[in-house]
């Protein structure tokens, strides 16, 4: 766990869909119309509602996000943002996973959301280097903290411990030292 300012960052080991938090990120693709992973099992859990919803939104550019109800799901909001293709990392891969951390804080806080939990986007399927998201992930949601003053707990949302484990390394690495008494 780390604390930064008034935020609380930690990893877990959960299905997502469980969470009772203010928005889950989902691992959405450009066409928003749902899919396997853990996109597949946030459209299951919200029920058909979702679906619907999303139809409306014309679909999302990779390294964007868009935000919905949670429907049947504890978590208020889903927050659907699409990750890049891993395809080698010269085309811009990392950049665009950053901006999906940025665009889900962003859409977060204007919804005045304390808490939000992600999965680790473009790790599955799409076969980002899991050390290197995770890097990004916890980078990059540090950076942004500060326009993003409503929330207060950040959830990583793993679905085995290898993940939890490299998070967990990350958010260590992060913490800064005690200071040294005088
Ligand atoms: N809770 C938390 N994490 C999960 C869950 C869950 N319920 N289920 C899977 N994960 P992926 P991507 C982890 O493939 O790589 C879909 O078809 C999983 O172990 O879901 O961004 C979309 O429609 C992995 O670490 O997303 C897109 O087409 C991480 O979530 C495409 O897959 C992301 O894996 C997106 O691929």
């Amino acid at each position: 766990m780390l604390t930064i300012g008034q935020c609380r960052l930690e990893a877990r080991v959960v299905d997502i869909t469980t969470l009772a938090v203010d928005a889950i990120v989902n691992a959405a693709n450009t066409s928003l119309l749902g899919g396997g992973g853990v996109d597949g099992a946030i459209h299951r859990a919200a029920g058909c509602d979702l679906l619907h919803e999303c139809e409306t939104l014309g679909g999302c550019a990779t390294g964007d996000a868009k935000i919905t109800a949670g429907y049947k799901l504890p978590a208020k909001h889903v927050i659907h943002a699409v990750g890049p293709v891993w395809g080698g990392g010269q085309r811009g891969e990392s950049e665009l996973l950053a901006s999906c951390y940025r665009r889900s804080l962003e859409l977060a806080q204007d919804e005045h959301c304390s808490s939000i939990a992600f999965p680790a986007i473009s790790c599955g399927v799409y076969r980002f280097p899991a050390q290197q998201a995770v890097q990004i992930a916890v980078g990059t949601v540090i950076e942004t903290l500060p326009q993003a003053a409503s929330i207060n707990h950040v959830i990583f949302a793993c679905f085995d411990d290898a993940m939890f484990r490299l998070y967990e390394s990350e958010l260590a690495d992060r913490q800064a030292p005690p200071s040294k008494p005088a």
